[in-house]
């Protein structure tokens, strides 16, 4: 039993004084109003980390999970031992690619505004991750993402008709309305099916990586949580497996400071990095600028290379900044400061890129608009297109009873009576 006392202290059943217990309740440094400051942020200079190799002890990759993997500088020039080095047809088609999944995240956010859809989600700001990602990784690694990855189906070609189609939940669907917009699911692409629920894409992944290692493939697996969805359970279980039995997985964590309106001091970001998870599962960890496409491309293609000689698994910090509202249903302006993202100190990730190219001398202004105005034109294509399988509310779904199939080969006589019943009541409700 204690006792409150009028100076704050306590008197426990032993007559100690003691101070009372008090709980740590994390702040976001700005809130609606005020303004953001991110001079706390100790940036390394872009050439400041060294490039180990790449069968390094886990015990010997400390630093890394404290620093940050840099290639583009402020003036957009690629410095450093991280510098991938890459061929110009390279370098511009990440370009497009990034460009492009923005083109897309703009045109699929005005249709849900427009009713055409019941929910989107972008990726703005963080079209490197992806894209960097998917560059580095071979066609047919295996993809476990979270929401924010589309740009991965965008990189490896994926039609942009079929994830509008999904997004639409129209008679085009692949999921065939079953899973909610943007929660694609593409096998040919090695892309697995998105889950809701967040982290749970991490074991699988892991699971999937040591079948692979276990039937003697050579195909590793990649996957993606949000630096909030570290908090889950999923996320330690996976790093216990990844760990214990050397799985070829590579894990991104992306640490874009926002959960939905819940920042990244929630989920631990006050303490310690995400890649310092690493730390204690003795795994390699990386922390990586993640607004610097080239340095996502040379650390995933490390990790990659790692897994491959069998080194084991990586944990990847990408640091980026979620640029706009967490979803559709998001109003950001409800609480965090407006200035965040233009004084975020990393940039924009596009904007780095084409740098990059003009001073290479390999691209310039006139043809970064023509590249833009090329995509808008095709992405309001693919919309046409994909409208004409059907826009939510105009009834060009997979038919109704649909939703009873796939579920087992042949429809037990407890689902067909359910089925027949749902026609009937449709019928008699002139439906
Ligand atoms: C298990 C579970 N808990 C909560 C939610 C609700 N939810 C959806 S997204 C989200 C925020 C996740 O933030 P983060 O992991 O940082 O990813 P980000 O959206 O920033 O990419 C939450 C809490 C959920 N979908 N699943
Ligand atoms: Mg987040």
């Amino acid at each position: 039993m204690t006792d409150s006392i009028e100076s704050g202290a306590v008197t426990d059943g032993q007559g100690r004084n003691l101070p009372p217990l008090q709980l740590h309740v994390p702040e976001p440094p700005a809130r609606p109003g005020e303004s953001a400051d991110f001079t706390h942020f100790d940036i390394p200079a872009a050439d400041a980390a060294p490039r180990p190799d790449e069968a390094t002890h886990p015990s010997q990759m400390r630093d890394f999970a404290y620093g940050l993997v840099r290639v583009l500088d402020e003036d957009g020039h690629a410095v450093g031992a991280w510098d991938p080095k890459l061929p110009a047809d390279t370098l511009l088609r990440m370009l497009r690619y990034m460009a492009l999944t923005r083109a897309f995240d703009g045109r699929m956010f005005r249709a849900q505004r427009q009713g055409k859809t019941s929910f989107y989600m972008k990726s703005t700001g963080e079209e490197a991750v992806s894209i960097g990602a998917a560059l580095a990784l071979s066609r047919d690694d295996m993809c476990f993402p979270s929401y924010r990855q589309q740009g991965i189906l965008i990189a490896r070609d994926w039609s942009i008709v079929d994830m509008m189609n999904q997004i639409y939940s129209n008679k085009g669907d692949r999921m065939k309305g079953r899973q909610l917009p943007i929660m694609y699911s593409a096998r040919e692409a090695g892309f697995f099916s998105i889950s809701g629920n967040l982290t749970t894409q991490y074991p699988q992944a892991v699971g999937w990586a040591m079948a692979s290692a276990a039937k003697g493939d050579t195909r590793i697996a990649a996957t993606w949580c949000g630096e909030g969805s570290t908090a889950e359970g999923d996320f330690h279980s996976a790093c216990t497996f990844a760990s214990v039995y050397r799985a070829p997985v590579i894990m991104n964590v992306v640490n874009n400071q926002w959960a939905i309106s819940s920042f990244s001091g929630f989920a631990g970001a006050e303490a310690t990095t995400f890649a310092a998870r690493a730390i204690g599962y003795g795994i390699a960890g990386l922390r990586v600028d993640g607004n610097d496409v080239l340095a996502v491309y040379a650390a995933t293609r490390w990790a990659a290379d790692r897994a491959r000689a069998n080194g084991g698994p990586t944990l990847i910090e990408h640091f980026t900044y979620r640029v706009e509202g967490h979803s559709t249903s998001d109003d950001p302006t409800a609480y965090r400061s407006a200035e965040e993202s233009s004084q975020w100190p990393l940039g924009d990730p596009i904007a780095r890129l084409k740098q990059h190219c003009i001073n290479l001398g390999i691209w310039d202004e006139e043809r970064h608009a023509a590249m833009d105005q090329q995509l808008a034109e095709m992405v309001r294509d693919a919309a046409r297109e994909a409208e004409k399988n059907g826009i939510l509310g105009h009834g060009l779904h997979h038919p109704m009873e649909s939703m009873f199939q796939d579920v087992f080969e042949d429809m037990p006589w407890h689902l067909q009576e359910q089925q027949q019943q749902m026609l009937d009541e449709w019928k008699a409700a002139g439906l």
